[in-house]
């Protein structure tokens, strides 16, 4: 322990990278986080002593399988499935599941990590953890979708359990995968209980929890724009992604009285200068979910709409913008051209779409910024609100879910104040995000010694 109390924030990182070859994502979100830990502990000689920020960017465990699953023409196909089980100092851990090709090692401990400084800022007891699967939905008929969840939870149901880790959807996971999911666990153990979330109402899901991610991260940027005196009404937005946080993230803007200028998928975006309005968004909700269908098709049923292949939305000028499609959707030269642009706010739907050079970029302009895991929290904390309804057998109404939900953005937001303030008024709530998310989780740590 003597040689490592003086290591400093470049040996730090040198060894994340030593320890993790291969894996640039879960080494992007520890320097991230580093950074400012550093600084708060610099005069805290317990969390050095303790070694807190090494052990939580250790992983507990991390758990891969595999997944064998028959497809409709009879080939047998095997994907790789994984949960990363980072921290559970302050709960049960606590996540998502992703479906999608991309899926590895290094994605899922970043997202993982994160989730524990997310969840502590929730002020909810939960742990951090993620999982997934390099499975694509894409294409795939119900039938298909419903044997790879099964088989999925065949190894899955070993390493989780309502006071040990309770997963819920994340990309390509939503409603449906989550009913295919429970049912197998309920299957093989024969228990009923609130092992994940994000479950339908019939079964013990929780009012809001769909749009609870998108909803938070529109009420987080409310928070930040009335600290300068501003609302949204009036104000355009630029906004990436066409799934659940995206959607949910577009109606809210409109609800509080904006207009939503973009939305885009893997294959581009569509820009819609008259406003993507509640009834298109609910076009769009359909079309990509029910039917599957890309977002280019909008410009066929919209005709002022124009479809940018290949692109992402930050060239279109904007007043705020909420990245919600996936990690590192915005880099540096974007970061640069919404700023030239005028906007004055960004806030994260998504985890971790801003790449460093961006988030740097960000705060050199001094705009208002929020990290995911501040901003795209109200998702995972009306999660644990399903977990308290659950363990007490209750569902409560959807007026005090939407209270509560808006009372934990606005806890959040207070929270990333604390240590985020800076002395000439300007608020860093990356700062402030990763102090307070940290200090939680470390607090507990000391509590528990060398486990
Ligand atoms: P969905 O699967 O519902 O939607 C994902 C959207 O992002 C789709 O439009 C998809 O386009 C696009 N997308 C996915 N991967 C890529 C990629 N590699 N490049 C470009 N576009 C991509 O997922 P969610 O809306 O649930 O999740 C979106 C983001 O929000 C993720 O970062 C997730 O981790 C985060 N998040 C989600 C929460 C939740 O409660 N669901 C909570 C907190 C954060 P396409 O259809 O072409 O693949
Ligand atoms: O990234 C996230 O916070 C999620 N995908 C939601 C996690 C959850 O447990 O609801």
């Amino acid at each position: 322990m003597a040689d490592s109390e003086h290591v400093d924030l470049d040996e730090f990182i040198a060894g994340v990278k030593r320890r993790n070859p291969g894996q640039p994502e879960f080494v992007q979100a520890v320097t991230e986080v580093a950074q400012d830990i550093f600084e708060f502990i610099a005069d805290k000689e317990e969390y050095h002593r303790w070694q807190i920020l090494r052990r939580i960017s250790e992983p507990d465990r991390v758990v891969s399988f595999r997944v064998c699953w028959e497809d409709d023409n009879h080939n047998i196909r095997v994907q790789r499935g994984f949960r990363i089980q980072n921290n559970n100092a302050i709960g049960p851990y606590k996540g998502g599941i992703r479906f999608h090709p991309s899926v590895n090692e290094s994605i899922l401990k970043f997202l993982a990590f994160e989730q524990t400084f997310k969840n502590a800022l929730t002020g909810l007891p939960m742990g951090g953890g993620k999982g997934g699967a390099t499975f694509n939905p894409k294409g795939k008929s119900d039938g298909e979708i419903m044997r790879f969840c099964q088989s999925f939870m065949t190894e899955l149901f070993r390493h989780i359990g309502a006071n040990i880790d309770v997963p819920a959807g994340d990309i390509g996971v939503g409603a449906r995968e989550i009913g295919y999911m429970f049912g197998q666990y309920k299957r093989i153990t024969n228990s009923f209980e609130g092992v994940l979330t994000g479950k339908g109402l019939e079964y013990g899901g929780s009012l809001i929890r769909p749009e609870a991610t998108g909803y938070g991260a529109v009420y987080f940027l409310e928070n930040m724009l009335r600290t300068r005196g501003q609302g949204l009404e009036g104000k355009s937005a630029a906004i990436s992604g066409s799934g659940n946080v995206a959607t949910h993230a577009a109606e809210k803007i409109n609800q509080l009285g904006g207009k939503v200028l973009t939305l885009s998928d893997s294959e581009g975006f569509i820009h819609d200068p008259d406003g993507i309005t509640q009834e298109k968004i609910d076009w769009v909700k359909s079309h990509k979910t029910r039917r599957r269908g890309r977002i280019s098709d909008y410009v066929d049923e919209y005709k002022g709409a124009t479809f940018h292949r290949g692109e992402r939305p930050w060239g279109v000028t904007c007043d705020v913008a909420l990245p919600c499609a996936t990690q590192n959707e915005l880099l540096g030269a974007d970061a640069r051209l919404l700023v030239a642009n005028g906007c004055i706010a960004v806030s994260e739907g998504a985890n971790m779409p801003t790449d460093l050079d961006g988030v740097h970029v960000f705060k050199e302009a001094r705009i208002l910024y929020a990290p995911g895991k501040a901003s795209n929290a109200g998702g995972v904390a009306v999660s644990g609100l399903e977990m308290s309804q659950n363990s007490a057998r209750l569902s409560w109404k959807e007026a005090e879910l939407q209270q509560l939900l808006k009372d934990i953005m606005a806890g959040i937001h207070t929270r990333c104040l604390e240590y985020g303030q800076q002395g000439d008024g300007y608020i860093d709530y990356v700062k402030g995000a990763n102090i307070a998310g940290f200090k939680k989780v470390a607090d507990a740590m000391l509590a528990f010694g060398v486990v």
